[in-house]
């Protein structure tokens, strides 16, 4: 009896061993290899000394909640996505995506030293460690303490920017830290490519015929990137609540045509592409004439692989028009039923901001329940060609997230040049160009549009890219604000 009770108990013990540790060990994970069988690993060099294959690309972003800042001060609760690695680069307004080499970089602690349970890089203190803007830190954060520590009331409006290029594989860490203001809820969260040519549901994102990630566990999904375009992504968890709580973000494919070299033929390109060529992946044609347009001898930059250079931009500007209900974002942080049907919004943004908070150089911090101020809108809105410095081309990359109504964007006095809906290029199967010029583009949530402003005869100046739906240009009870930006040629 005794012995059977002491084995019973021994048998109880092991099992927790064999579950309770593991578990323990791996619910928060990040995972980027340095090379693949697409990618495999190359000459190690001193910035790379791992070898690993700059094809393969990284990023690793929490899901949780925040607070962002509204136009008229108001300080509003998020459900959202937040940066756990290339930090630097989204502090700049830029896509957090690092190659795998800078992605396992060490990330320096001085609250967690010891060795990094992922990378077994010594994680060494650094006495002027700031955990919520980290020194080096486009290195990834993969220590499961400091990813809660960092990722914890981190959301920002939107998400985390993302950008890879054409034939990258794409490694993209998602780890559930719990809404800290909703310990009452068990929200899951995923990542959703939207309309992204993804070959694989497991890592589509869709609850219902994939995974999602519980609380306190990560999951790395895993993307090629057979097709350049104008993406964007959020959570696929209960959307109308989610995305209106702003689990929203940016995503982009560059096309291999930025790779070609010197003096290169666009056209020879572009005709020998995998998607002229009938890969069911992607759908560009070449153009139904050889221009003759070759790559200039300092590159360019493409948004598609168009063959004859019709999309070359200078700059570009990823727009994400959004709204917000204040009603539902405050009932969704006190614990209120919520009604989806009577959602209203009455912030009306471009990536995050509204006017005048569009206009504004530089981050918006908002300051959180627990008295720290985090960046929450980082991504610059303030469309600028400088003439003087040679640029005339910029790119908008417009999307809808917005879930309650279609939208409108017009500009007065600079044509918008649209080249490509929903990621596909504006062309006939013949090859024959469909881009046209318009002044407004009206797009319903989940449409993107590419416009090219041309600046080269626009007069220098101020210009304005706003909503005609004038109830829009407010922010709740302010009446002068909303979406709208300018256009600065300068
Ligand atoms: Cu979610």
């Amino acid at each position: 009896m005794f012995a059977s009770q002491f084995s019973r108990r021994g048998w109880i013990t092991s099992l927790f061993i064999a579950c309770a540790l593991p578990v323990a060990a791996q619910s928060l994970r990040v995972q980027c290899p340095t090379s693949t069988t697409l990618h495999p690993a190359v000459a190690p060099t001193a910035d790379n000394p791992t070898g690993a294959n700059p094809g393969i690309k990284c990023q690793e972003i929490s899901g949780g909640d925040g607070y962002a800042t509204m136009g008229d001060g108001t300080q509003t609760y998020l459900f959202g996505f937040g940066p756990l690695s290339g930090m630097d680069q989204i502090n700049q307004g830029k896509p957090g995506t690092q190659s795998s080499g800078d992605f396992n970089k060490a990330y320096n602690s001085q609250y967690f030293p010891g060795v990094d349970a992922n990378s077994g890089n010594a994680l060494v203190p650094d006495p002027t460690y700031n955990n919520l803007s980290p020194a080096n830190s486009n290195g990834a954060v993969m220590d499961p303490a400091e990813m809660m520590n960092v990722g914890v009331l981190a959301a920002q409006q939107p998400a985390p920017m993302m950008a890879i290029d054409e034939d990258d594989e794409f490694f993209l860490t998602l780890s559930n830290v719990g809404m800290i203001m909703r310990p009452d809820l068990f929200e899951q969260h995923t990542v959703h490519f939207h309309g992204y040519p993804n070959a694989s549901s497991y890592f589509d994102g869709v609850p219902d015929a994939s995974v999602a990630i519980n609380i306190s566990g990560s999951m790395t999904y895993y993307y090629t990137a057979p097709d350049a375009g104008t993406y964007f992504f959020h959570c696929h968890i209960t959307p109308p609540e989610h995305l209106q709580m702003g689990m929203v973000g940016q995503l982009y494919v560059r096309p291999r045509q930025n790779r070609l070299p010197a003096g290169a033929s666009l056209y020879a390109a572009a005709a020998a592409h995998p998607c002229a060529v009938g890969d069911i992946l992607c759908t560009s044609p070449p153009p139904a004439v050889d221009t003759g347009a070759t790559q200039p001898a300092n590159g360019a930059m493409y948004a598609y692989n168009d063959g004859n250079a019709t999309t070359r931009y200078d700059v570009e500007y990823p727009l994400q028009m959004m709204g917000f209900d204040p009603t539902f974002h405050f009932v969704g942080m006190t614990f209120n039923p919520e009604d989806f049907s009577g959602m209203q919004d009455k912030y009306f943004m471009l990536s995050g901001r509204s006017y005048p908070d569009t206009v504004n150089a530089g981050i918006i911090t908002t300051q959180a329940s627990d008295g720290l101020a985090r960046p929450s809108q980082v991504q610059p809105t303030l469309i600028t060609i400088d003439k003087t410095n040679g640029q005339t081309r910029a790119l908008l990359r417009i999307s809808n997230l917005n879930i309650t109504q279609f939208n409108t964007l017009a500009t007065i006095g600079i044509p918008m040049h649209v080249i490509a809906i929903d990621a596909r290029l504006l062309r006939d199967a013949a090859g024959n160009d469909l881009a046209y010029d318009t002044n407004s583009v009206t797009l319903g949530g989940g449409s993107t549009v590419d416009v090219i402003l041309d600046a080269t005869n626009i007069p220098l100046g101020t210009y304005f890219l706003y909503t005609t739906n004038l109830d829009h240009l407010s922010n709740d009870k302010e009446n002068f604000g909303g979406m709208m930006t300018e256009i600065a040629i300068k």
